[in-house]
């Protein structure tokens, strides 16, 4: 095993639970988290900054490609930017739905009832805008090649959306493609790609989701013990 030295140190603050903790505390989180739903159905009640900076705060404590975080989150709150972003969305959601899906994605997204229209990006509060860099590294100012891409922004990702439910915020992870167009509204180098849009925010009242998305996998499907 390491010791303290240079490079390392300790791992300290790290929670010891006892063993009836443990579960109490996976059950409740998995209890808390069974809530979650994509909403496409927000009110236009603000959400603070603060909210938004903690959630992000968490999904930046992502483990990531040789801990590069190759993230970043421009979280769009100006009405005039999330016009911008609906707009360009919508144009891109248009072709989808008309032609460029093909018939078997479209039939696959009947039962959830979606279509090119996204008032909701306008609005919900905040449209977090994520971005994966290609290229950066720890430190402000690096520029090396990053690593385990897609994977890392992935996790942080998930850990967004938690943070967000956690929050009481609703959230709907959005992906027009191509999203080159927010590279421009949000003002990012072109060595970031857009990865997706997360929307957050209050639901509307009397909201609705799609019966679908309530079928969740029981664990036999979706996992082994060997
Ligand atoms: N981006 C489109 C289409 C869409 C695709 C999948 I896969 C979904 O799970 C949901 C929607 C849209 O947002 O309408």
């Amino acid at each position: 095993m390491k010791t303290s030295d240079d490079t390392h140190v300790l791992l300290d603050g790290f929670p010891h639970y006892p063993e009836d903790e443990m579960l109490r505390r996976a059950v409740a989180f998995q209890e808390s988290m069974r809530s979650r739903r994509s909403v496409r159905q927000f009110s236009d009640k603000p959400v603070t900054r603060d909210i938004i900076e903690a959630c992000v705060r968490t999904a930046g404590s992502a483990p990531s490609g040789a801990n590069h975080q190759p993230w970043f989150f421009a979280c769009v709150g100006s009405a005039e930017k999330k016009r911008e972003i609906r707009r360009a969305a919508e144009a891109e959601e248009r072709e989808f739905y008309s032609g460029r899906a093909g018939e078997e994605w479209l039939d696959a997204l009947a039962p959830i009832g979606t279509d090119a229209d996204k008032p909701y990006m306008e609005t919900a509060p905040w449209l977090i805008c994520i971005f994966a860099q290609r290229r950066g590294g720890v430190r402000e100012g690096e520029d090396r090649k990053n690593y385990y891409i897609h994977e890392s922004v992935g996790i942080a990702t998930g850990l967004l959306i938690a943070a967000c439910h956690e929050a009481g915020l609703a959230t709907l992870v959005h992906t027009p493609n191509p999203m080159k167009f927010l590279n421009t509204i949000c003002d990012r180098p072109e060595t970031e790609k857009p990865f997706l849009i997360l929307v957050a925010g209050h639901p509307a009242e009397g909201a609705m989701v799609p019966k679908h998305a309530l079928i969740k996998k029981p664990l036999e499907e979706i996992a082994a013990f060997l």
